[in-house]
């Protein structure tokens, strides 16, 4: 009976300690966020997404710029191991050469997600989830959107130029095989010239001059892994003399407003979403992984595809 009593004594004291505002006020969820860079009008778009979304939600964000460097977001994974952040979140610059850090992540207990961009990495358990696009798929959507667009053409060869993303990324190597898997199928596609834009305006503009030095006007259609790699490529194409959207149809990824704007201009002819509004699924993902909950292993953005002739309609929805 005794003991009876003192256990209900205890629960209840319990249960009103913990109910106490002061000893119940939950400590803001701490998160530290490597960001690849600002490299385009879509990272820019990321990081306020993600910004905005700790903001609104109470959440500490820690965030730091890796200027397009591994070496700088491993240093700033392992500042927040040093300062046990709740969770670390990254969007990884590149796939490979994560996987010393993440142990160390791993063996500190501090949870990973992966944001926007894919690692390679030996152990799974390295990381809890990841949330992003379906990079193989854009990639197959520009393909597809080609095979369409040039099925009736009287071309016996269509000459293709790419501009890839940065060098090891996996939207760099993704967009490259979804795209060539694509064309494949079709003998008169080829492409003749292919290199890194790093996706940036500035250097998709330089190595368009070259693509364009090199090969004049052999060059029917530009596919480029971003919309700033193809805005900067635009405006070599024009200082040659030639008309983008028109003598070399222009292909592009991500459904920035720059791309919208381009495409009623006449100077590009499609661009295939990639949304970069990753920041209030990444919160509430944060959220259930620091109580405890079960999260998917992989969550993938839901996207379409604008070509021009819809530019008009849709571009007072965009939202980046
Ligand atoms: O397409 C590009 C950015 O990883 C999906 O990175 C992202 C890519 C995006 O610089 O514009």
């Amino acid at each position: 009976m005794q003991s009876k009593r003192r256990t209900l004594l205890a629960a209840a004291c319990l249960a009103a300690c913990f109910t106490t505002p002061a000893a119940f006020a939950a400590k803001p969820l701490v998160i530290g966020f490597s960001q690849v860079g600002a490299e385009s009008e879509w990272r820019t778009a990321n990081t306020v997404s993600i910004k905005d979304a700790a903001k609104k939600d109470g959440i500490t964000l820690k965030f730091a710029d890796a200027q397009q460097k591994q070496e700088n977001q491993v240093k700033a994974i392992r500042s927040f191991i040093a300062q046990r952040v709740d969770l670390i979140a990254f969007s990884p610059v590149v796939e490979s050469g994560w996987d010393t850090v993440l142990r160390e992540a791993k063996a500190a207990k501090i949870p990973v997600v992966l944001t926007d961009r894919a690692v390679n990495v030996s152990d799974p358990s390295l990381y809890v989830t990841f949330i992003g696009s379906d990079f193989v798929e854009e990639g197959r959507r520009a393909g597809r959107w080609l095979l369409e667009r040039t099925a009736k053409l009287p071309n016996p060869v269509i000459n293709i130029v790419e501009l890839q993303g940065t060098v090891g990324s996996a939207p760099a190597l993704d967009r490259k095989k979804g795209f060539e898997e694509v064309i494949a199928g079709n003998a008169k596609l080829k492409v003749i010239r292919s290199q890194t834009g790093d996706f940036t305006r500035a250097k998709g503009k330089e190595v368009m001059e070259a693509f364009l030095k090199a090969e004049g006007k052999k060059i029917n259609v530009l596919y480029a892994h971003n919309d700033d790699m193809a805005i900067g490529a635009i405006q070599a194409i024009e200082e040659a003399g030639l008309k983008p959207g028109k003598d070399i149809l222009v292909i592009s990824i991500d459904g920035v407003k720059g791309a919208f704007e381009a495409m009623l201009a006449g100077k590009l002819n499609v661009t295939v979403e990639c949304s970069p509004l990753l920041g209030p699924q990444l919160m509430q993902l944060a959220r259930d992984i620091v109580a405890g909950k079960p999260v998917p292993r992989r969550i993938t953005t839901v996207e379409g595809v604008f070509p021009a002739e819809v530019a008009a309609k849709e571009f007072p929805n965009r939202k980046y």
